[in-house]
Order: C-alpha cells, then structure tokens, then sequence
C-alpha cells in the first residue's frame, strides 16, 4: 500500500508525528509537498471536495483524505500493528495522542500567544508572560502525567510500541530543543529511557539518519528562543 503524506515542507510540525508512524511500520509513503508541485497539489486539495481537510497535516489513501493528526494515527495504528488491538486498549492509545496534541498547541502557544496568524515579533511580551506559565505550570504538569504512566512499564499503552511511543519520543525532542533549560529542570527518567528506546529501534534509527528527517527550526511548533527558556 502506498500512502501520499501531504504537510508543510521545510518544518517537521504535526507531519513530523505521522513520519514517525510511516517508518516504524516499513511502508512507502510520498512526502508529497516536498516534490515538485507538491505544495499547488496540496493547497487544491485543501480548496475543494466535500470532506476536505481543514489544515495540513492530511494522509491520502487511494481517494481518501484522512485529517487531523491523531485521527491519521489512529487509522495507521490499527493497519500497522501501532496500536492495542483491543478496543479499549485503542481508545486508550488515542486518549493519548490526544492529550499530546494538547500538550503541543500549549507548546505552539508559547510563541504565539495572542494570534496564530502574526508574527512571533509582534507578540513578545505576551509571548513572555505565557513562557513562563508554560514552564512552572503546564510543562510539569503534563511531563509529570506522562512520567506517571509510565512507572515500570516500558510503553505508555499496551504491550509493545504504539504510535503514542513515537509521538512522545518526538514530543520530548521538541520540548528539549526549544526549552532545554526548563527541560533539565524536570526528572523524567521513564520519559527518558523511553526515548532513548524509540530512537534505537532499527527503522526509526535509520529514519533519524536520513534527509527525510527535518531538524526543528524557529518556522515550526517547537522553537527555540532563548528568552523564552527562563
Ligand atoms: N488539530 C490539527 C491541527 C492542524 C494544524 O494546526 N496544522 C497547522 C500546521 S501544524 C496548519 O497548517 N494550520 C493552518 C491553520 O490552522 O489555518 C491536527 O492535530 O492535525
């Protein structure tokens, strides 16, 4: 099966955490708006069509546009063994990816506080301010949810690596690289170790080492501005 992955390029952003899925399950996948007239396919698609998208990132299956992060992983995980087979193990891994999709607005929110659409220089000291709300209240609060879960388990659903392994490894990567001296506040040794087990397993090592891997930057949902790291 062939999937055709439709996400900014030049940002790993929320395209990031179903790469993530794409190489863990070993299928071929097209990063379609990294090709040539990728970006004018894209922008049609999300122009027209009853079920159309509202906001990259969007998976299409034969004629099937599938959106909004979590719900691409949730199709993906249970296609390719990312997921508890079980129902209930299924809304679980979901539940999840759902509370890390929170997490990740509130980390996107640190820069953009006031509007999404203007620039991060227009909205510093807001920017400021939230940072710091981030950091002492929201960033222990989810770090400690997580770390919780995983108390003597090694994944954080089920009994082997779901798509919510993955995510958490490229969420903490994300947290590390834009707060890194809030993140050496926290002690998150299953968070940790955790991480350090997604990055070892042999596709996702592979995927790590390749072009195909973007590096975080400050045009994507993690950024890294130091005024904002305390
Ligand atoms: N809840 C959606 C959010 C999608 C989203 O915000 N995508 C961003 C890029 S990461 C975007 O292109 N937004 C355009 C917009 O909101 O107008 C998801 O998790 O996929």
């Amino acid at each position: 099966m062939s999937y055709r992955l439709y996400y900014w390029p030049g940002i790993p952003g929320r395209g990031e955490f179903v790469r993530l899925a794409l190489e863990e399950a070993g299928v071929s996948y097209l990063d379609v708006a990294r090709t040539p007239g990728g970006m004018a396919a894209m922008t049609r698609l999300l122009a027209r069509g009853p079920q159309r998208p509202f906001a990259p990132p969007f998976l299409q299956v034969g004629r099937r546009l599938i959106g909004q992060t979590a719900n691409i992983l949730f199709y993906l995980g249970t296609r390719h063994r990312l997921a508890p087979a079980d129902e209930a193990g299924r809304l679980w891994a979901h539940q999840l990816q759902l509370t890390l999709a929170d997490l990740i607005v509130e980390a996107h929110d640190v820069h953009h506080p006031i509007g999404v659409e203007l620039y991060y220089e227009d909205q510093r000291p807001a920017a400021k301010q939230r940072a710091t709300s981030f950091r002492k209240s929201r960033l222990p609060k989810f770090l400690g949810y997580f770390e919780n879960l995983l108390r003597g388990r090694k994944h954080l659903c089920g009994a082997r690596v779901s798509y919510v392994d993955l995510s958490m490894f490229q969420v903490m990567a994300g947290l590390r690289y834009a707060f890194p001296r809030a993140m050496k506040r926290h002690r998150t040794p299953g968070l940790d170790a955790l991480s350090a087990r997604v990055a070892e397993r042999p596709r996702i090592a592979a995927y790590l080492a390749s072009p195909r891997r973007l590096a975080f930057n400050e045009h994507g949902i993690f950024r890294h501005y130091a005024e904002l790291d305390g």
